[in-house]
């Protein structure tokens, strides 16, 4: 999985204060599960419900209307081929009425 996790390839590590190593492990597992909860699910908005209005914001993304930012472009990529379509658009429009999504 390619995230922002990942440290810079020259770290050297004694910077880190000592008192957050071990919580660092348990607060990337927080950061990955939530990320693997939000990527494809359609909740553009982030919400926390896959609505009609998620799946307009998809669609204006995907014809350029409006920009997303990275949060948004996950939850969006209802396919997860990396682009925002209006087949995603179609994607999670089918899951606001309660379709399984594409
Ligand atoms: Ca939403
Ligand atoms: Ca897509």
């Amino acid at each position: 999985m390619r995230h922002w996790l990942t440290t810079h390839h020259r770290w050297s590590g004694k910077f880190c204060p000592a008192y957050i190593l071990p919580h660092w492990t348990a607060f990337k597992a927080l950061v990955s599960s939530y990320l693997d909860r939000l990527n494809g699910s359609g909740d553009v908005d982030g919400d926390g419900k896959v609505t009609a209005a998620d799946a307009r914001t998809a669609l204006r993304a995907a014809v350029g209307i409006d920009d997303l930012n990275d949060l948004q472009k996950a939850a969006a990529d209802a396919d997860g081929d990396g682009k925002i379509t209006a087949a995603d658009a179609r994607a999670i429009l089918h899951k606001s009425v309660g379709g399984e999504s594409a």
